[in-house]
């Protein structure tokens, strides 16, 4: 009689369970309640004392359960549970309600390119370098370094949570001068990072944790993974206005005009060469004045510095801005990264600096990070810190890098040079094609904007970010005719057109 009627009740419950997940399938808006519900009536259908009759897959600690060797009511309930998702998950995935994200805006442009089967596809988004031949390229102190390291048999043990301290030694070294102060009287804090992005978040989840009421103050536009970086720190933003495209250069008056108007204490990330996507960077002139605003306002600078040696050639030339600021007394913020200047992108090896006043603020400041890093990758990997420990440590591998550096940089001038030729003798409108000549870097923002950039990829197979973005890296002398045509095509034919859309879409300026 007992026995039937839980049979009874069991149908039932399985009945509900059954009508509640068609229902669930019918609709999303109320996806996630009645998924709670359907789990619960499931647990209750299929936990003892009804479940006797329902077949599970073979689970050591259901067993263990069921034969009573388990009191903990905690880890009782929480198995139950576990067992009974497994479950529920055979006709309906526990995931329905996670959405399809877009595609990243930069490194999706190279899935789209991989997926072309045009002979004429040229990939300009990413910011990789490709030798002429249009072949990523392997530095040959890299391949030296790495050829060193196998000789000596290094081991793989861990490294400590703020990296090798070879590699942090000559970063710092590399980035501030090896003579500077801040070195000398041990007021860097460096920890090795996940490259520049990893080493931008490590930073940006220190701000969010010790100045949880400061903003960050990024360019318009910028590097699209810092907001990205920002969001997922929870650290709220803001843009000041860089780019002026009626002039296709710097708006000066009206970044230093925001980086007034910003909340007192605030973090400015600044590029510190080579800006990215516009590669138009201040004067030296200008960025004194830029450093008289953050001071007047107690901001922190705030440096992403990713292409040092790539935009000038020089390694020094391209950490002027950095140590302008350290020699005016800023305590200040400094991601670095390898990716570029040493082709190591997929080492992920780069660093995080924070300059203090005090080597004691240093000290701390130092526990606070790797304390940070522990929860989320506990320690960095050795393979690239040992080659950048191996390169810039040694007088005859860094001598040697640095040639090859100016040959990288040099061979980018070179294209930049020849499209701007193309551009300037095929565009017969007479347009003034000289911005691509001033701009400095990877990178040369054409002032195409989306539509026109679709167009480039739509009809010409030439692969870029939507904002205009071309990577001259990716770019060959070979190659320079066939994109002054295509950019002349997509910007006169499509003027139209994209400036209705350009009007329509207008970028958000604060987020959270
Ligand atoms: N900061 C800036 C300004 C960058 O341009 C990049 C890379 C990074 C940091 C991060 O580089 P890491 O490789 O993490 O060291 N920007 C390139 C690479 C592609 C990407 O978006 O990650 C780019 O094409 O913009």
């Amino acid at each position: 009689m007992v026995g039937s009627r839980r049979l009874l009740i069991k149908n039932g419950v399985v009945v509900v369970y059954v009508v509640l997940s068609v229902l669930r399938w019918r609709s999303h808006r109320i996806l996630r309640c009645f998924d709670r519900m359907a789990s619960a009536l499931a647990s209750v259908a299929l936990s003892a004392p009804f479940a006797r009759g329902v077949p599970l897959p073979e689970n050591p600690m259901v067993q263990r359960i069921g034969a009573g060797k388990i009191h903990d009511n905690r880890l009782f309930k929480g198995k139950a549970f576990r067992r009974v998702s497994m479950a529920v998950s055979v006709n309906v995935s526990r995931f329905d309600g996670v959405t399809m994200a877009p595609p990243d805006p930069i490194l999706g442009v190279s899935e789209a390119f991989r997926a072309d089967t045009s002979d004429l596809k040229l990939n300009l988004g990413v910011g990789a370098y490709r030798t002429e031949e249009l072949q990523p390229y392997v530095l040959n102190v890299v391949e030296k370094a790495e050829k060193l390291m196998l000789e000596r048999g290094e081991n793989k043990e861990y490294l400590p949570i703020e990296g090798l301290a070879a590699f942090n030694k000559v970063t710092a070294e590399l980035l501030f001068g090896a003579d500077n102060p801040v070195i000398q009287e041990g007021r860097v804090a460096t920890i090795q990072g996940l490259s520049g992005t990893g080493s931008l978040r490590l930073a940006a989840a220190f701000i969010q944790r010790y100045f949880s009421d400061a903003k960050a103050l990024i360019s318009s536009p910028t590097w699209g993974n810092h907001k990205n970086i920002f969001n997922d720190a929870r650290v709220p933003w803001s843009e000041y206005r860089y780019y002026d495209p009626r002039t296709v250069g710097l708006d000066f008056d009206g970044m230093v005009a925001d980086i007034k108007a910003a909340p007192d204490g605030s973090f400015v990330l600044l590029h510190g060469c080579a800006h990215n996507p516009t590669g138009i960077d201040p004067t030296p002139d200008q960025w004194e004045k830029i450093a008289d605003v953050i001071q007047e306002k107690n901001h922190i600078p705030f440096f992403d510095v990713a292409y040092q040696g790539f935009a000038s050639g020089s390694l020094d030339a391209d950490a002027y801005s950095v140590r302008l600021f350290v020699r005016r007394g800023f305590e200040l913020l400094v991601a670095q990264s390898y990716s570029k200047n040493l082709g190591l992108y997929a080492e992920r090896i780069g660093a995080i600096n924070v300059v203090c006043s005090s080597p004691d603020a240093g000290t701390r400041v130092k526990s606070q990070l790797k304390r940070l890093a522990r929860p989320m990758y506990s320690n960095p990997p050795v393979h690239g810190a040992r080659i950048v420990a191996n390169v810039v440590g040694d007088p005859n591998l860094f001598n040697e890098w640095k040639q090859e550096m100016e040959l990288m940089a040099g061979r980018i001038k070179n294209v930049r040079q020849r499209l701007y030729e193309n551009l300037s003798q095929k565009d017969e409108s007479g347009k003034d094609w000289s911005f691509v000549l001033k701009q400095i870097g990877m990178f040369s923002y054409t002032g195409l904007n989306k539509v026109q950039s679709e167009h480039m990829m739509d009809k010409w197979h030439i692969y870029m970010t939507k904002d205009g973005r071309i990577s001259l890296a990716g770019l060959s002398l070979s190659k320079c005719e066939y994109l002054a045509d295509a950019i002349i095509d997509s910007f006169h034919n499509l003027f139209t057109a994209a400036l209705l859309v350009s009007k329509l879409v207008r970028p958000s300026k604060v987020n959270v």
